[in-house]
């Protein structure tokens, strides 16, 4: 009933406003049945407007409910405000009939979590989600998934945007040296394989990071107008189911380095308080950093934060 009395509101009227004994009438329910759903749906943070004409749903030309996407909308679950997707992809993922390439968005996170439980800054606007992936590999490779998710992202924005936003390793996306976007993965393991990775993707578009973050930009921010998310997320999970076929015998880290801005210069890298600076000289096959610090001594580092010196 809640999909059904969203739909209504996503695609009738003029304005968009629609009243509840139009809505009763549709769906052959009671006004005080109507009422009553409405009042849900404004509890679990839906942005409708009453007034005496009827119900409207605001902001309603770039809605990420799961009707609003064609072939894709039965694996999309949407919540207008949650603390993480991430804690929801978890539980959904740990149910083995959750399938592969299930999405969870949110409109709004309040406890948005980066690497290391930092905050991550999540105010509407935004593209918040996390995949539930299953892929058929063992532990070890699932670098793989994360670095493909990367690519994915960088490669719809430029195509869609005409912009020249780069990777930084391991996998921030970064527009003119700011952070657009962000990538997180958790994963489970049973027995000798992956029993689910969830890459979670912070990516700004509509949004001002730049208000809380100085280094952080959005798409809007940056072209100067908003855009559709519906059509970044369709796009970007287009991309990204083709790259995760047959993924096992891919060689994604030579795919990565044509997206990455992270070869060839000076960076210095954080690893649990160990810091590490050089130049940052390649990214092996298992997707770690090679480091040449400044003694001439070469480093590989598996994991860490990196950042660009100036140039
Ligand atoms: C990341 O962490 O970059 C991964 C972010 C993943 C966020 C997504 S949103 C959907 C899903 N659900 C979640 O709860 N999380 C995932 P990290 O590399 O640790 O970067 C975190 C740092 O980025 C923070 O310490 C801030 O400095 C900065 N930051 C916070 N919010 C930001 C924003 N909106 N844009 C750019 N930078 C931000």
């Amino acid at each position: 009933m809640k999909e059904k009395i969203l739909n209504i509101l996503t695609t009738s009227g003029k304005d968009n406003i629609i009243s509840g004994v139009y809505i009763s009438s549709l769906l052959g329910i009671s006004r005080v049945a109507v009422w009553k759903h409405l009042k849900k749906l404004k509890q679990e943070g839906y942005d409708i407007k009453s007034s005496s004409r009827g119900y409207q749903l605001r902001n309603s030309n770039d809605l990420l409910f799961p009707f609003c996407f064609k072939n894709q909308g039965s694996t999309i679950h949407y919540f207008p405000r949650i603390p993480s997707t991430m804690d929801i992809a978890k539980k959904m993922a740990r149910n083995n009939k959750t399938p592969h390439l299930t999405v969870v968005i949110a409109e709004e996170q309040t406890k948005g979590r980066g690497r290391l439980k930092r905050i991550w800054n999540s105010s509407k606007g935004g593209l918040w989600f996390s995949i539930i992936l299953r892929p058929n590999l063992p532990p070890p490779f699932s670098f793989k998934v994360n670095f493909a998710a990367s690519i994915s992202l960088v490669r719809t924005l430029n195509k869609l945007f005409k912009i020249n936003a780069t990777v930084k390793w391991p996998n921030d996306i970064l527009l003119n040296e700011k952070k657009l976007a962000g990538l997180l993965s958790e994963m489970e393991t049973k027995g000798d394989m992956i029993s689910f990775v969830n890459i979670g993707i912070g990516l700004n578009v509509n949004n001002f990071p730049e208000k809380h973050e100085p280094n952080a930009v959005s798409i809007r921010t940056f072209i100067g107008k908003k855009v559709l998310r519906k059509k970044i997320l369709s796009c970007f999970l287009n991309d990204f189911e083709k790259q995760l076929k047959g993924i096992y015998h891919k060689n994604i880290i030579k795919i990565w380095k044509k997206y990455t801005s992270t070869i060839g210069r000076k960076v210095k890298i954080e690893t649990y308080g160990e810091i590490s600076e050089g130049v940052a000289t390649d990214v092996d096959d298992t997707g770690s950093l090679i480091l040449k610090q400044k003694n001439g001594i070469t480093k590989k580092i598996i994991y860490g934060d990196c950042f660009y010196k100036k140039i």
